[in-house]
């Protein structure tokens, strides 16, 4: 398999993270969607990263169904996310929130950077967006005392928390506030420190 994409990316290094916890071997091409755009496009359309090549062949796009699909390799006894059942909805819904703020993140990103001049009210919409889903997934976690979000073993949801919050504070400095997350904070730090997520990961570079 062929990962395409580089690992300040919170949605590539949730691919990274877990094809590297299934053991399922690959590539690495650490690609930027700017600099390098012309190779992404060779595998995806969309230009846009995380993009899977299998070794049949076939080009995957999108984390979700990225990721979809490494669950299945991986086996229902390893998946990080049982097939069906409340403790796959509970799971999703976390990613959700921590993916979708992930993604009001990159947008806001786009905005400040890349447009001549900004939409205030987008930027703002963004922010808002943002604060708000961390405020949700912090009353969430506050709320329990498992080591993991859901338990005693890790799931998708503990990754994505983490990937998402990383980036957020790494391409938004000073956007949130630590006091206000103090759960969160202390969930991020717990898995940063473990060597697979230590491995696959990369300061945030802003493209050229
Ligand atoms: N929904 C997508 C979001 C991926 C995404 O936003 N990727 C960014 C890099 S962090 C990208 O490819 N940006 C270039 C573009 O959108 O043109 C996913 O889950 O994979």
């Amino acid at each position: 398999m062929i990962l395409i994409g580089q690992y300040d990316s919170p949605f590539v290094r949730r691919v990274g993270i877990t094809l590297a916890l299934y053991g399922l071997a690959f590539e690495h091409r650490p690609w930027s969607v700017f600099g390098e755009g012309d190779r992404v496009r060779a595998f995806n359309p969309l230009m846009r990263v995380p993009t899977l090549a299998l070794d049949d062949g076939e080009v995957l796009f999108d984390s979700v169904s990225i990721i979809d699909c490494l669950d299945e390799l991986a086996g229902e006894e390893r998946a990080l996310c049982p097939r069906a059942g409340p403790r796959r909805r509970h799971i999703l819904g976390v990613v959700a929130l921590a993916m979708g703020a992930a993604e009001k993140a990159v947008s806001l990103f786009y905005e400040l950077r890349l447009h001549e001049e900004v939409s205030a009210v987008w930027a703002d919409r963004c922010r808002g967006q943002i604060l708000s889903t961390l405020a949700a997934l912090e009353r969430d976690r506050a709320s329990r005392t498992s080591p993991c979000w859901f338990g005693g073993s890790m799931s998708h949801a503990d990754i994505a928390v983490a990937v998402s919050l990383r980036f957020i504070r790494e391409a938004h400095p000073g956007l949130v506030a630590e006091e206000d997350i103090p759960a969160l904070a202390a969930h991020a730090a717990a898995l940063e420190v473990l060597p697979v997520l230590r491995d696959v990961s990369q300061p945030f570079v802003p493209p050229a």
